[in-house]
């Protein structure tokens, strides 16, 4: 089961999550070109007043990514992602009392960022780039690795899978493996299914269905699938009709034992986390 021990305690930085209850993460991009935002909290000022409402709405959690995953999109330098992130990190830490989550896979950021106050690094490359996991280690933070299939730029054009549940269990319990030997212990460690990432439709939804056969050494589960395209594939709704398609799996994915929801809309998922908690509770 990926169910975490009652009572188990993620130290980030100098915050910690308990992670007995599912927290939700709410999703700041500081991209000009993030798809669902329409780049809208380029600025810090917007960005602080999104991260507020954020907070208020029940996030206990931000993701602050400055490197838009989006199929296709243009490559960042290291020095235009220092750029965008470090100051919002340093403005939230500033302003608010929050675990912030970096979205990078960096070095440079991930160093920058824990210096900053970071209490998370969220790399949807897993530490793979040169020096990822040197710069990762050296953080003393723990670290969420997802699964993806190929790179941003070519991984939807033809994802193939002889068994997607095995094929990203074995690379997650690879990275886990690699994590360990540069001194990153699994207590420091989050994983992530990668949904989207590399998957067709058919490959999310299997993927989602075996969600808790997973993890063999029960790590924390984190997962993402807010205004995500297998939403909308399946329910043929444009970005901004994704709402109640991303309640339901949610829902799911609490139920299934995932411990960290990243989301856009942070206040109908802190209700829908809520209920299914509760029900989870008195079943238990
Ligand atoms: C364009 C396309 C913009 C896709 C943003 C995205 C995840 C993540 C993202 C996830 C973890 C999105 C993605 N997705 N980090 N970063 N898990 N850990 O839809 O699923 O938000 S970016």
């Amino acid at each position: 089961m990926s169910t975490a021990k009652p009572g188990s305690r993620l130290p980030c930085g100098d915050r910690e999550l308990d992670l007995s209850n599912a927290h939700v993460m709410g999703i700041l991009n500081v991209t000009p070109d993030s798809f669902s935002d329409g780049g809208r909290f380029v600025h810090l000022d917007q960005a602080m007043r999104h991260v507020e409402q954020m907070l208020d709405e029940g996030a206990t959690l931000i993701d602050v990514g400055g490197e838009s995953t989006r199929p296709g999109a243009d490559l960042v330098t290291p020095q235009q992602e220092l750029d965008r992130v470090i100051p919002v990190v340093e403005a939230i830490r500033q302003r608010f009392d929050t675990v912030v989550s970096v979205d990078t896979s960096t070095p440079e950021v991930m160093r920058a960022a824990a210096a900053a106050g970071a209490g998370l690094i969220n790399d949807v490359r897993a530490l793979q780039r040169p020096g990822a996991l040197d710069a990762a280690a050296a953080t003393g933070l723990p670290v969420c690795l997802m699964h993806m299939q190929g790179d941003p730029q070519s991984m939807q054009q033809a994802p193939r899978y002889t068994s997607v549940i095995e094929e990203v269990s074995a690379f997650l319990v690879e990275r886990t493996a690699a994590c360990a030997r540069a001194g990153i212990g699994p207590e420091r460690l989050l994983l992530d299914p990668g949904f989207g990432f590399g998957k067709t439709l058919e490959h999310n939804l299997q993927l989602f269905a075996g969600m808790q056969r997973l993890l063999p050494e029960g790590l924390p589960l984190l997962v993402g699938v807010s205004r995500k395209s297998m939403i909308g594939q399946l329910l043929g709704r444009p970005v901004d009709q994704r709402l109640a398609g991303g309640l339901a799996l949610a829902t799911l994915a609490v139920r299934a034992g995932a411990k960290i929801i990243r989301v856009h809309d942070v206040a109908p998922t802190v209700d829908a986390v809520r209920m299914t908690e509760a029900v989870m509770a008195a079943g238990a």
